[in-house]
């Protein structure tokens, strides 16, 4: 769990493809939910894992001579994986193993990239070969894919012809490089960007274009209800039906490298057009077509700028009297304007998976440089432990700060975590949203029952007592500095002291005591 949450945050930051080698079935098991982390992260990682040697007499060299030769034979060892997969494949001889390596490695790093799975038996590992080289060149991922001139025009003039035009996006900030790309486009037309479900830095979060962020909704979006014409781009969910949608009069179109999730067994939006493409790609094409052709009313541009402008600084002002201190408590949003205020001015690379505060993250920290921040992208929890590890090798320079839920971080392995944080020399700051719980599984309690039995009697069992001395566990584990504060107005200076521990370079945990769930 946590290697390959680690090789999962490397290959986004960097955009190299990964290895993990586990064990056998074990080991495979033992990813847990990292998988499905991958999968919906689409980041390319080779997972290899040993098989059950196959023969039991003696017959081949690597052939069984232990008892757990026989406990780990199980018939369908690529099954555990391959709901998870884009690929998965025995390595059968070693004769072509560099050929089967790199080919799993071009359709891991082919988008939508992903994890791939190659298992090997010991008497293969050990079969005797004469060394032979091969050109990884020859093996490189599928290159970006374009629109055609006739989507590009027909996108592009549904956009320009607008009076509410609406991007939204989830992830198309996962190659930083398309950001100013979106920037441009948005300018050209002045077209709000809606980020949905986003785990990275899609559009910047200061720019006056900037449509607000939205997860789990339990009211209607105004901006998506206002819209006449959407661009969803890159977004796996980029409303939720049942609470908030656009207006069925909404022209939609949607771009992505997998527009109709073939991973999915069920997903729909009601688009006019769904195009298979890069983002990046798709956004110049689309930009260049409305500037070469003259599209963009300047007149029109003009007053709908400045409407959103309004909106986004009004949004703004709203939010800046939230993130207020209360007396006595930390709120998620006082703690992230904090972390904000830290780190303002640093080459920070912040890690979320703060769960039922991911919103307040996002819209309390603004973050507005492109490749500053990333999530898992994933449904399951425990990824940022592993993930800072990850993150600090692939960008040393860089101040990697982790923000996390308390049940996220036990579920992240905290003491392998922490240990393997020492052991390679990354330290991170890890900032709990300690509310001693889980809050989320309490909140889809009451979205469906709102007045239920557990509502009533109000017990979700979701309560941490007795609590858990999570910086305990990172002291104890990875020597890492900890600290559990309350008091909202020590908070700076305790988030200040522990920066500067990993500045020296050691790890710090600060557990951050919210209103209990
Ligand atoms: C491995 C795994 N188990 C269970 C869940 C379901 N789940 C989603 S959010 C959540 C609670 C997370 O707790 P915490 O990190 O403390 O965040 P909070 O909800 O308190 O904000 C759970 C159990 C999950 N997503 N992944
Ligand atoms: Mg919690």
């Amino acid at each position: 769990m946590v290697a390959l949450s680690a090789a999962h945050a490397y290959a986004s930051v960097s955009g190299q493809p990964q290895a993990v080698l586990v064990h056998v079935d074990a080991g495979t098991q033992n990813l847990g939910g990292a998988v499905n982390n991958a999968m919906r992260g689409r980041v390319p990682v080779l997972i290899f894992a040993g098989a059950a040697p196959f023969t039991v007499t003696g017959e081949l060299p690597g052939g069984r001579n232990e008892f757990i030769h026989w406990i780990q034979d199980i018939r369908d060892q690529r099954g555990i994986l391959r709901g998870y997969v884009k690929y998965d494949n025995e390595i059968r001889t070693g004769r072509n193993v560099k050929q089967l390596v790199h080919r799993a490695l071009q359709l891991a790093r082919s988008e939508p990239a992903g994890p791939v799975y190659l298992v090997g038996p010991r008497e293969v590992m050990e079969e005797p070969l004469e060394p032979y080289t091969l050109d990884p060149a020859e093996y490189p991922p599928v290159a970006p894919a374009a629109l055609t001139a006739d989507v590009t025009r027909e996108i592009a003039t549904a956009l320009a012809g607008a009076r509410n035009p609406l991007i939204v996006t989830s992830y198309l900030g996962r190659n930083p490089d398309a950001v100013p790309v979106l920037v441009e486009l948005a300018e050209l037309l002045a077209i709000g960007v809606l980020e949905s479900a986003a785990f990275c830095v899609n559009f910047p979060g200061d720019h006056p274009l900037h449509a607000g962020y939205q997860f789990t909704t339990s009211a209607q979006n105004p901006v998506l209800a206002a819209a006449d014409v959407i661009l969803v781009l890159d977004s796996d969910v980029p409303w939720i039906h049942a609470s908030s949608r656009p207006s069925p009069d909404a022209a939609i179109y949607v771009v992505d490298i997998d527009p109709v999730k073939a991973g999915m067994s069920m997903w729909h939006v009601p688009a006019r057009r769904i195009a298979a493409a890069d983002s990046k790609v798709a956004v110049e094409q689309i930009t260049g077509f409305v500037r070469d052709n003259v599209l963009a009313e300047a007149a029109l541009v003009e007053v709908r700028r400045a409407e959103l402008t309004d909106a986004s600084l009004a949004r703004r002002a709203v939010l800046d009297r939230l993130e207020q201190p209360e007396p006595g408590v930390i709120t998620p949003r006082y703690l992230t304007a904090c972390v904000r205020e830290l780190l303002a001015g640093a080459d920070a690379l912040v890690l979320t998976e703060a769960i039922t505060s991911y919103q307040v993250v996002a819209e309390h920290l603004r973050a507005s440089r492109p490749g500053s921040l990333i999530g898992s992208g994933g449904g399951s929890l425990g990824w940022a432990g592993g993930g800072a590890v990850g993150a600090k090798l692939a960008a040393p320079e860089r101040t990697v700060v982790c923000l996390t839920g308390d049940g996220s971080f036990m579920f992240g392995v905290p003491s392998s975590a922490q240990w393997l944080a020492r052991r390679y020399g990354t330290p991170a700051l890890t900032i709990i949203y300690d509310n001693r719980g889980w809050a989320a599984p309490k909140f889809s309690t009451l979205l469906v029952h709102p007045d239920g039995a557990a509502a009533q009697a109000d017990d979700f069992h979701v309560s941490f007592q007795p609590e858990a001395d999570l910086p305990g566990v990172a002291r104890a584990a990875g020597g890492a500095y900890g600290m559990t504060v309350s008091d909202p107005g020590e908070l700076p200076q305790v988030l200040k002291d522990a920066l500067a521990v990993v500045h020296g370079g050691r790890s710090a945990v600060v557990s951050v005591q919210l209103p209990p769930v």
